[in-house]
């Protein structure tokens, strides 16, 4: 049977022969002992790309976020965080389960951004009864928001604030750089005012395994321990890290073009009568899950060879405008066939 025109999200993507040759080619050394230069060189790339002093390559986003919050607070410390956050609904409780820290659950707006006053009135006081507030956790792009990208200006806000009470803020890039192609600006503009980064080698950047974890030197250093406390600490990685720097040298520019599927997409369906939840922005369109059967319309979608999972329809590499094209026709029919 042929592969699905598969929607369910940008990690399904497959690494292309051009990255497969690059992970065969690389040099690898022991990165435990730090002796992997394929790694090494991964690791200055993606500081360099985020404006940081260095960078920490890991297993996933979740290990990224996880050993970044481990990282910044301890046990009984609190972070500020948006309650429909990644690390929140996704995460299977790591900050909580692993590293005894406490969530402060704020809501965020129709964009996934917290009302910077509401992050100030949730700081702590100094008071041996509370939890010491630490840290605040960003997303950008944001997941829950249709991947909406989030300007500069919102993390200066929330900066200023974590400032004025010695709070770190770590911000989950997974699709850092959908944010900065559909804003137009550099990655290191979104990532100026935080602390640490992670970002994503495995979404829509195409790679098959890996994130990186920035920030200062001092803080990826103690990173660097957290992450072996979480097992996270790999050998001859090189050879996933060629992927991942194949993919920053080739799969930055071209996520446009998984925007403009997206926006395609969009379009057609809001033709076909079928609502969105939010505006398309970069690679993500969300059908209105109260204007459409979900449950029925994947099942028809799956018969017609297109993996869909829930509301969310996401485009990347391995989808082309002609599956496009079929998904809008197969939701023509569906339609048609809904209204009889
Ligand atoms: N998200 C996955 C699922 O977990 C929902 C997806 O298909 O989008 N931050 C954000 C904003 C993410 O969307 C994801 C993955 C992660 C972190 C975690 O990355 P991984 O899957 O590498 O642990």
């Amino acid at each position: 049977m042929d592969a699905p025109i598969d929607f369910r999200s940008d990690t399904v993507t497959q690494p292309t022969a051009e990255m497969r040759e690059a992970m065969a080619a690389a040099e690898v050394g022991d990165d435990v002992y730090g002796e992997d230069p394929t790694v090494n060189r991964l690791q200055r790339r993606a500081a360099e790309l985020t404006g940081k002093q260095a960078g920490l390559f890991v297993a996933s986003g979740t290990m990224g976020n996880l050993t970044a919050i481990l990282t910044h607070a301890g046990r009984g410390d609190e972070a500020i965080v948006g309650a429909d956050a990644h690390t929140i609904l996704w995460e299977a409780g790591g900050m909580a389960a692993l590293g005894g820290i406490v969530p402060h659950l704020l809501p965020t707006d129709d964009r996934g951004r917290m009302d910077p006053q509401a992050v100030e009135a949730a700081v702590r006081e100094d008071d041996p009864h509370l939890p010491r507030s630490r840290l605040v956790l960003l997303e950008n792009s944001y997941g829950a928001r249709d991947g909406h990208p989030l300007p500069a200006a919102y993390a200066a806000a929330v900066r200023r604030v974590a400032a004025r009470h010695d709070l770190a803020v770590h911000l989950d890039g997974a699709r850092l750089f959908n944010a900065a192609i559909a804003l137009g600006v550099s990655a290191a503009e979104l990532t100026r005012d935080v602390d640490s980064v992670t970002f994503c080698l495995s979404k829509g950047l195409c790679a098959p395994v890996g994130s990186v974890l920035c920030g200062t030197e001092a803080f990826i250093g103690r990173a660097r321990r957290v992450r072996k406390q979480l097992g996270g600490g790999m050998r001859q990685a090189g050879v996933l890290a060629a992927a991942g720097l194949y993919a920053l040298d080739h799969n930055i520019a071209r996520l446009a073009e998984d925007h403009e599927l997206a926006a395609r997409l969009g379009a057609g369906l809001t033709g076909l009568g079928m609502p969105l939840a939010e505006e398309v922005q970069t690679n993500m369109v969300m059908l209105e899950p109260s204007g459409v059967d979900m449950k029925a319309l994947g099942k028809f979608l799956s018969g017609r060879g297109i993996a869909t999972s829930g509301p969310r329809l996401v485009t990347h590499l391995d989808l082309t405008a002609a599956d496009i094209d079929a998904m809008l026709e197969a939701c023509a029919d569906y339609t048609r066939g809904a209204a009889r």
